[in-house]
C-alpha cells in the first residue's frame, strides 16, 4: 500500500514508478528487512568475541552475558557508541571546515574566500585568538588551527562552553561532563564501551553526555561557524522544494550529502556561462542544480538553490529519469543509489575519500584544487545528459514556496535592526504568552514511519497552539513541501504567534539550517535563557527539542546535547534502549534529575504534540509567567484588517 508509506503527494507518484519499474527503495526494502526485535531495544551485545550475547524473554533483566553484563550495562553501552558514532560524523565534518579554513588563509585553497569578516572575528575573539596587527588572512589561519586544536585538546575545556549560560557551565563543571577535547571524548567513549571497563549504565550515559556536548558546543558548532565564516553567514532566502524543481530540458545535477565545502564550488562551477554553454552544445536549456538531506539546506540557505527532498527521496529522485548526476559526499547517502542509477542513466559520483561505494564513478575531491575537480564532476554530468534513457515525462509537478536562513544572528537583527539587536521582543511575547514556547523540530525521515507525517502533524499541531518552530535538517524540507516554511503559513498560527508574525514578517515555522545547525539553536536557546525574564539557564525555558522520524546515529548525539543542556527532548519512532529499564530510566529521570533534560521516545505524533504542550505550560508555571490564554490575542495586525474587510 504506497499510500501508506509517504503523505507527501511527489514521493507517493514517484513510490508508484519505482514499484512498476520494480526498483528497490529503502521503502521497499524496509517492508522486507524485518527488523530484529532484540537489536532493535538495544539488548543484543557484540562487544566481545565471547557472545553475541542477546538478552531475551521475560527474565532478560535478571540475565547476564559470557562475561557476567546486565541488560543495562549493555543497552547503556550500545546507546553510548550510536551517540559516539553521531558525534564523531558531526564533528569530522567540522575539522574538514577547520582544514579548508586554514589553507583559505594559507592561500592554498583557491576558489574559496572569507565571506563573513566579521563573523570570523567574531569567532577568533571566542577562541581566544588574537588578532591585533593581523591581515584577515593571518586570522583565518589562526583560527583554523586553533579549531583543530579543539580535536585534539587533552585537558581544560572547549573554548566554546563559555557561549552557554553561566549556570549551564557551572553545572557542567561539577558534574565533570565539561567537554575536554572532541576527539578525546569519542575514544573515551569507545575505550568505556570495550568489555570489562564501565559497567555502570548511569556512569557510562553520563560520559555520553559529555561527549554529545563535544559534538554540539564543539564539532558541529565550529562546523557552522566556520561555513559562515567561508560561505556567509544565512539571512533569509526564497526558493521552491520538492522533486518539481527538477527541470525535463536542463542538465539536472544534485548534491546529496553534508559538507558545504563541496557543494558551494559545484554551485560556482555550475553557474560558469562556459559551463551553461558546454550543457547547451549538448541539446539542453542549461544546468538546474538541486540538493539532497543536508547539503541541500547548506545551499538553499545561501544560494537560493532548491532542495529536491529529503533522506527518503534520494532514490525516488534517479527514478525520475532526469537526474544527470548525483554528486555526493559524507552520510545519509544510502548504497541502494547504485542500483537506483544503474537502472536509469544517473552517474552517481562519489567525492569523499572516506566514502566510496562499489558502482559509484570516484572523483576524489580536495578543497586546495576544489573549482577544478567542481567543474570536472559538472562537466561529467554535462557529458551523461545524451544518455537519458527516455524515462521523461516523469518528474511529479508538485513544489512549494519556502523561505529558509535564518540564523541566530539574523534572528537578532530582524527583532532590533541594526542598532537595537536584540531577543527582548521574543522574550516579551512568551513572557506576555503570545507565544506560547519554542519546539526545536529535527532529524531525519524513517520508512518504519509514514515518510513526512509525523512531522508534519506535529509542526501544524505546534504552531496552532502559539508555539513557535525552529527546525533543521530533513525535517525542515518537510516543512517546506507543506508550505509552513512560509509567512502565509502563520494562518495555520495560534492568535498569538500570529500577531507576532506579522509583526515582525517572518513564518511561524523558521528554517535554520542542516544538521551540524542544530548548534545555532544552542545560541538561540542561550540568548533567551541570558536576555532576562525567562530564568537564567536554558533548563528554565519553555521549550522543547523533537525528533519526530529519526533514524541516524547522528539524530542521538543531537538529541543527547539538547539533554545536556537542559532541554526535554522527544524522539518519535522507537527507542534504542526499549529492552532495558534500567536505560530507559537513565535517559529519562535520571538524566532530568542530573541536567534538567530528559530524552524520552513516543511513536505517537499526537502524544508528542500533548507531552511537549504539557512541558512547556509546566515550565512557563515554573517561570510564574501568564497562563496561556488564546484568547486574549488575534486582534491585531492583519487580522483585524480582513476582519473589517469581511464585515
Ligand atoms: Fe557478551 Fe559480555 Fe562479550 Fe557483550 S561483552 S558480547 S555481554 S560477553
Ligand atoms: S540529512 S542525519 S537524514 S536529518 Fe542531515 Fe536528514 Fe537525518 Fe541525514
Amino acid at each position: 500500500m504506497t499510500s501508506r508509506k509517504s503523505i507527501d503527494p511527489a514521493a507517493l507518484a514517484m513510490l508508484e514508478i519505482t514499484e512498476g519499474d520494480r526498483i528497490s527503495t529503502a521503502f521497499s526494502r524496509a517492508d522486507e528487512m524485518k527488523p530484529c526485535p532484540i537489536g532493535k531495544g538495544g539488548a543484543c551485545c557484540r562487544n566481545c568475541f565471547m557472545g553475541p550475547c542477546r538478552f531475551t524473554g521475560k527474565n532478560a533483566e535478571q540475565m547476564r552475558g559470557v562475561c557476567g553484563a546486565t541488560l543495562g550495562t549493555i543497552a547503556a553501552r550500545n546507546l553510548a557508541r550510536a551517540i559516539a558514532a553521531g558525534a564523531a560524523a558531526h564533528s569530522d565534518h567540522g575539522r574538514d571546515l577547520a582544514l579548508t579554513l586554514r589553507a583559505v588563509g594559507k592561500g592554498e585553497a583557491k576558489g574559496y574566500e572569507i565571506r563573513d569578516e566579521r563573523k570570523l572575528y567574531a569567532v577568533a575573539g571566542l577562541l581566544g585568538v588574537p588578532t591585533a596587527g593581523k591581515s584577515v588572512q593571518e586570522v583565518a589561519t589562526a583560527v583554523g588551527e586553533k579549531a583543530l586544536a579543539s580535536f585534539g585538546q587533552q585537558e581544560g575545556e572547549l573554548a566554546y562552553l563559555k557561549r552557554a549560560p553561566k549556570k549551564r557551565q557551572e553545572l557542567w563543571r561539577k558534574l565533570n561532563i565539561a567537554p575536554r577535547g572532541i576527539d578525546r571524548e569519542v575514544v573515551e567513549t569507545l575505550h568505556r564501551t570495550h568489555i570489562g571497563v564501565d559497567q555502570d549504565a548511569t556512569n557510562l550515559l553520563k560520559h555520553a553526555m559529555r561527549t554529545a556536548l563535544s559534538d554540539g558546543w564543539g564539532g558541529s558548532m565550529l562546523a557552522t561557524d566556520i561555513t559562515d565564516i567561508l560561505f556567509g553567514t544565512p539571512t533569509p532566502v526564497q526558493s521552491r522544494v520538492n522533486l518539481g524543481v527538477l527541470q525535463e530540458d536542463q542538465v539536472n545535477l544534485l548534491v546529496h550529502g553534508h559538507e558545504p565545502v563541496l557543494s558551494e564550488m559545484i554551485v560556482a562551477a555550475a553557474s560558469e556561462p562556459a559551463m551553461i554553454e558546454y550543457a547547451k552544445s549538448k541539446g539542453a536549456a542549461g544546468i538546474n542544480l538541486a540538493g539532497i538531506c543536508c547539503t541541500a539546506n547548506e545551499i538553499l540557505m545561501r544560494q537560493g538553490v532548491p532542495p529536491a527532498g529529503n533522506f527518503l527521496q534520494q532514490e525516488l529522485a534517479i527514478a525520475t529519469g532526469v537526474v544527470d548526476g548525483m554528486i555526493v559526499d559524507v552520510q545519509c547517502i544510502m548504497e541502494g543509489l547504485v542500483n537506483a542509477s544503474d537502472q536509469y542513466h544517473t552517474k552517481l559520483i562519489t567525492t569523499s575519500p572516506k566514502a566510496r561505494i562499489q558502482g559509484a564513478m570516484h572523483i576524489e575531491f580536495d578543497e586546495h584544487h576544489a573549482l577544478e575537480i567542481a567543474r570536472n564532476i559538472v562537466k561529467t554530468t554535462i557529458d551523461n545528459y545524451p544518455n537519458r534513457k527516455g524515462k521523461e515525462g516523469r518528474v511529479p509537478d508538485v513544489t512549494n514556496e519556502l523561505i529558509a536562513g535564518f540564523s541566530h544572528e539574523y534572528l537578532n537583527y530582524m527583532q532590533g535592526g541594526v542598532y537595537r539587536q536584540s531577543f527582548r521582543p521574543f522574550n516579551e511575547a512568551v513572557i506576555a504568552g503570545r507565544i506560547r514556547g519554542a519546539a526545536g523540530v529535527v532529524g531525519c525521515n524513517n520508512p518504519r514511519c509514514t515518510h513526512d507525517s509525523a512531522h508534519f502533524q506535529i509542526v501544524r499541531e505546534l504552531i496552532k497552539n502559539d508555539v513557535l518552530v525552529v527546525q533543521t535538517g530533513c525535517s525542515a524540507i518537510t516543512s517546506g513541501k507543506f508550505g509552513l516554511l512560509t509567512p502565509e503559513a502563520m494562518n495555520l498560527a495560534g492568535p498569538g504567534l500570529r500577531e507576532v508574525c506579522e509583526a515582525i514578517g517572518i513564518p511561524p515555522v523558521l528554517h535554520m539550517g542542516s544538521c551540524v545547525d542544530n548548534s545555532r539553536i544552542l545560541t538561540v536557546l542561550t540568548q533567551a535563557a541570558t536576555e532576562g525574564g525567562l530564568g537564567e539557564d536554558i533548563s528554565d525555558l519553555p521549550a522543547i527539542g523533537i525528533a519526530p522520524e529519526w533514524m541516524s546515529e547522528k539524530a542521538l548525539s543531537i538529541g543527547t546535547y539538547f539533554v545536556a543542556s537542559g532541554v526535554k527532548v522527544i524522539f518519535g519512532v522507537d527507542s534504542p534502549v526499549a529492552g532495558s529499564m534500567e536505560a530507559t530510566r537513565v535517559i529519562s529521570e535520571g538524566w532530568e534529575e542530573l541536567v534538567g533534560g530528559s530524552l524520552e521516545f513516543e511513536p505517537d505524533p499526537m502524544k508528542i504534540v500533548e507531552k511537549a504542550i504539557a512541558h512547556i505550560d509546566a515550565k512557563r508555571a515554573a517561570l510564574k509567567l501568564e497562563p496561556y490564554k488564546p484568547e486574549r490575542f488575534g486582534q491585531s495586525g492583519d487580522a483585524r484588517v480582513l476582519a473589517a474587510q469581511n464585515a
